[in-house]
This record gives structure tokens, sequence and C-alpha cells, in this order.
């Protein structure tokens, strides 16, 4: 049974430690997963048909209502004890690299940089036409699900869309560069808080662990059994993470 007293020892060693989230390390704040933010409105859409270029060129405004919901409910949640943990983790090892897949801030208002968003933020808005940014000039108004007309691009008026990746677009060429070198580097990696079923961000921990690095999930679910590699660390981040402090 591996244990935190394990992942220290591998942790005062580690030359390049890497940390990989998923929406569970978000989770004890409040934000939900990916497929739990499908409510009310959204609630019997299936994600993959919601989060895509298609979806928002047929239904802008039910799709951009579903972003709108969800950046509300992250100006309502602050970062949780496994944000902080990983932002201190920085600090203890030669060279670290945090690669995530959420498109939430919690790590950056944790105290983290340099945080390789391979999915994209929410907080980048552009045009989905010309692809200029946009910069939002207010909280989200809306009050309860809803649709909501996208705002226009002040270029070519064309819908703003959220910063986000979508499904069959491809990822962010320089951060997908960036953490793909440093899974191939890193002698330690922590997967915090991902089911592993999105690609090619899944590949990633599999990568570090064919470059001999120690791999280890941190998860209430046994994810080793999932991916057969690297070492089970069960329960949530913000309680696990803490102790490897
Ligand atoms: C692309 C942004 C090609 C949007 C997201 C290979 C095989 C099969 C399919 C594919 C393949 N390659 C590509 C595909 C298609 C597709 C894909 O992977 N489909 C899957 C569903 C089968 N991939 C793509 O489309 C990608 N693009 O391939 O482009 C291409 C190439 C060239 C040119 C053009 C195109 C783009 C994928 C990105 C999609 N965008 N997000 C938005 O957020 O709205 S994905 C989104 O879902 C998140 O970013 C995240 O990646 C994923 C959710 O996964 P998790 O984060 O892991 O969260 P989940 O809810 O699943 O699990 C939570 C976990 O936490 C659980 O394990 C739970 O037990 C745990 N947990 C809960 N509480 C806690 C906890 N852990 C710790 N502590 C707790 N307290
Ligand atoms: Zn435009």
């Amino acid at each position: 049974m591996f244990a935190p007293e394990d992942v220290k020892k591998a942790l005062e060693k580690a030359q390049h430690l890497v940390v990989f989230t998923g929406a569970g390390v978000s989770a004890e704040s409040g934000v939900p997963t990916f497929r739990d933010a499908l409510t009310g409105l959204w609630e019997n859409f299936d994600p993959e048909a919601l989060a895509t270029p298609e979806a928002f060129a047929e239904n802008p405004d039910f799709v951009w209502g579903w972003y709108e919901w969800r950046r509300k409910l992250l100006l309502e949640v602050q970062p949780n004890p496994a944000h902080i943990a990983i932002a201190e983790l920085a600090k203890r090892v030669p060279k670290f690299t945090l690669i995530t897949q959420n498109v939430d801030d919690l790590h950056e208002r944790a105290g983290s940089t340099d945080v390789l968003h391979l999915h994209g933020s929410l907080f980048t808005p552009r045009c989905f036409d010309c692809g200029r940014s946009y910069e939002f000039t207010q909280a989200p108004t809306l009050t309860k699900e809803q649709r909501i007309t996208p705002p226009q691009c002040e270029h070519c008026s064309g819908n703003i869309r959220p910063g986000v990746v979508w499904f069959g677009e491809s990822l962010p060429e320089a951060e997908f560069k960036a953490a793909f070198e440093a899974v191939q580097s890193c002698d330690l990696l922590l997967s915090v808080g991902t089911s592993g079923m999105v690609y090619p961000a899944a590949q990633l921990p599999e990568i570090a662990a064919q470059n001999n690095a120690t791999v280890v999930h941190i998860n209430p679910q046994k994810m080793s059994a999932i991916t057969r590699h690297g070492y089970s660390l069960q329960g949530a981040a913000g309680e696990i993470l803490p102790l490897l402090i």
C-alpha cells in the first residue's frame, strides 16, 4: 500500500516534479467536475456535444449561457488546501511544472505561476470569427441557468466565444509542447483529480511512466487499477496534498 510517507521520500529526492491536475483538484472548492457542471438547462446534454465549435455555431446563446454560468460559479469559490499545497510544492523542488486540464483560475489564485492550461481558460475569451481577444467588462449577470447572447466582436461583430479548447479542437501548441517535454524529463509526477478520459492530455502520466518517472495518482478512486501504471494514493486531494508538505 503506497503511503504519503513514500511520496514524501520521493519528493525529497525529486529533481523535476510535475503536477498534472483535473477537475477533482477543484471539487473541494465547490467547482462541479466537468460532467457535474451540466445542471438545469444543460442537464440532459452530453458535455462532448455541448463543448464543441459546432454546438456554439448552431446555438451560441445556449452554449455561452453555460460558460457564463460556470464563470459565475467560479467567482463565488476559493482555492482549497490542494491548490495551496501545490503552490508550496513548487518551492520545495529544483524544477517544477504544473499542467492542468482545468479552465478555472484557482491554481493562480492559490499562488501558482506559469500554469500550463492544456484546455484553455474561462478568462481568455476571443472572437469566434477573427480570433481577436476580448476583455470581459463585467461579472456574469445571470441569476439562474439561462441562454445569454454572446457579446459581439468590436472588430468584425462576430460572436465572442469562451477561451477554452473544445472537443475536436487542437490543444494550444506552446502549452502542449512544454507539457510533453516536462513529462519526458521529470522524475516524479503527481496526477491529481483526473479520470484520465480525455486525450491527448490523458497520455501525459503514461509518457512519464515510460520515461521511468515515479507516477502517483491522488484520487478517491484507485486510478492505478485503471491506468495500469503508477501508484495510487486514495483520498481527497485537499486532505492528502497538505500531508506532503
Ligand atoms: C483533439 C475544456 C484533435 C472545455 C475540455 C484518442 C482516443 C479517444 C478519443 C480521442 C483521442 N484523441 C482525441 C480524441 C477526442 C477527444 C477525447 O479525448 N474524447 C474523449 C471524451 C474520449 N479529444 C479532443 O477532442 C481533444 N482535441 O483531439 O483534437 C485534433 C488534432 C489536430 C487538429 C484538430 C483536432 C480536445 C479535448 C479537450 C476538450 N475540452 N475542457 C470545457 O471545460 O468546457 S475536456 C474537460 O473534460 C476538462 O478539461 C478535462 O480534461 C475533462 C474532464 O476530465 P477530468 O478533469 O479528469 O474530470 P472528471 O470529471 O472526468 O473526473 C474527475 C476526477 O476527479 C474523477 O476521477 C474523480 O474520482 C476525481 N475526484 C473527485 N473529487 C476529488 C477527486 N480527486 C481528488 N480529490 C477530490 N476531492
Ligand atoms: Zn472578430
